[in-house]
């Protein structure tokens, strides 16, 4: 891996006699200028996996060295009552099913309590959209956690979650994360937004948040303060030209304020939900796209393969295609991926088991914080 690594990214291009377009993306990539929508494209088209491993590669190496980051966290999920209906989602159940939940504060409470010793630094909240709940109750679902666990960052509520409540308490986005971040809210988590183009959301999840809403929320949070992160749902029906621009919004808010830490494509998993005849794509789509993220995004230092949706040996592969982050420890406390039917059903992952993932593709593992402040190196 080492010397693969190190190998002289001109020369690979002359001796593998890349010529044309790619020649020419290749080159810009090497000298640190920033890729275009049509070239990300013809880079999705026509770059082959060795092509895009060096590139990169190439712009891992210059903003995070060898690292390859995980932290230490589990997740809550509130309730999985959810007034919307994403097609791509196996996750959601109507008020009236039987198979619904929702966690009532004293339960958080509870279930915080759990990792009181455990040396958790991070909590990822997140759920369906629940008809009765409001932005109190979201601030009393902060509180209630940082009063068991004052030394927790709490990353919570995707931008949809937030649009919703935000909307209900009629205040603008940036008062509503105000108002949370006075409860306590760390950060925001990537989810909600998909697909961002309208016609491919029209036919996925025509309900919810608009990609112009998820991308206000974000900018709102940002410019109060509270950074988040970015994900892109893929392999559904979108084409390489929606994930290009979908990446392009996020690199121009991010040009704008700073305020994401990491990119996140999430693979569209295939099981119990309305999306599921179309399948799933295959290994070396999940690689190439990766690395085309890495590739494109001049201006976010972190790429995360989140390892409950893409299982451990992909999430190992993805090492060498520009991914420096693995996410964490997780703790079996998500269902959004299992019920859709991702490998691992009861996903958790002990720091040795996360640590030798990345040592055995040849990286270092670094245990983060959620700001990607170093904790430790093993
Ligand atoms: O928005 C739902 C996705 C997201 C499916 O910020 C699905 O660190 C694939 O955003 N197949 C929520 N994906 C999860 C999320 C997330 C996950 C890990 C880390 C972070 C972070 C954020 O999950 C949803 C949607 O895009 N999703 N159903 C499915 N069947
Ligand atoms: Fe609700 Fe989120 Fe599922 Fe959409 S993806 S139905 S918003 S829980």
């Amino acid at each position: 891996m080492d010397s693969y690594k190190n190998l002289d990214l001109s020369i690979f291009i002359k001796k593998n006699k890349i010529v044309g377009p790619l020649a020419s993306i290749s080159s810009k990539v090497l000298k640190g200028e920033r890729i275009t929508i049509s070239e990300t494209v013809h880079l999705y088209e026509n770059a082959d996996l060795g092509l895009l491993s060096m590139l990169a590669n190439h712009v891992r190496d210059l903003k995070n060295g060898d690292n390859v980051y995980f932290n230490k966290n589990f997740h809550i999920e509130p309730t999985n009552t959810c007034i919307y209906n994403c097609k791509f989602c196996s996750y959601h159940k109507a008020a009236s099913d039987p198979e619904s939940w929702e966690m009532t504060l004293n339960q958080i409470t509870k279930l915080a309590e759990n990792y009181k010793e455990k040396s958790i630094t991070e909590v990822h909240v997140v759920g369906g959209v629940h008809p009765k709940w409001d932005i109190n109750y979201y601030g009393k679902i902060i509180k209630s956690i940082k009063k068991i666990l004052p030394n927790v960052h709490v990353k919570a509520f995707s931008a949809i979650e937030l649009e919703y409540v935000i909307k209900k308490a009629n205040l603008s986005h940036r008062e509503g994360m105000k108002k949370l971040k006075g409860y306590g809210l760390d950060s925001i988590p990537g989810g909600g937004a998909e697909i961002f183009d309208p016609e491919v959301r029209e036919k996925i999840c025509s309900d919810k948040a608009t990609g112009k809403q998820w991308l206000e929320v974000h900018e709102a949070a940002h410019l109060e303060g509270i950074p988040s992160n970015a994900t892109m749902l893929y392999g559904h029906i979108e084409s390489y030209k929606h994930r290009a621009e979908h990446m392009d919004a996020i690199r121009n808010l991010q040009d704008r304020t700073g305020g994401f830490n990491c990119f996140i494509p999430l693979k569209f998993r295939a099981q119990h939900n309305k999306l599921g005849y179309l399948g799933e794509v295959g290994t070396v789509e999940d690689l190439k796209n990766f690395a085309v993220s890495r590739i494109f995004f001049d201006n976010i230092n972190h790429i995360k393969a989140y390892w409950p949706m893409l299982g451990k040996q992909n999430t190992k592969l993805a090492i060498s295609f520009g991914v420096d982050d693995i996410d964490g420890t997780i703790d079996d406390t998500t269902k959004i991926y299992s019920m859709a039917g991702a490998e691992d059903q009861k996903p958790s992952m002990t720091v040795e088991m996360l640590t030798e993932i990345i040592k055995s593709s040849g990286r270092v593992p670094v245990e983060r914080n959620s700001l990607y402040n170093i904790i430790k190196y093993y």
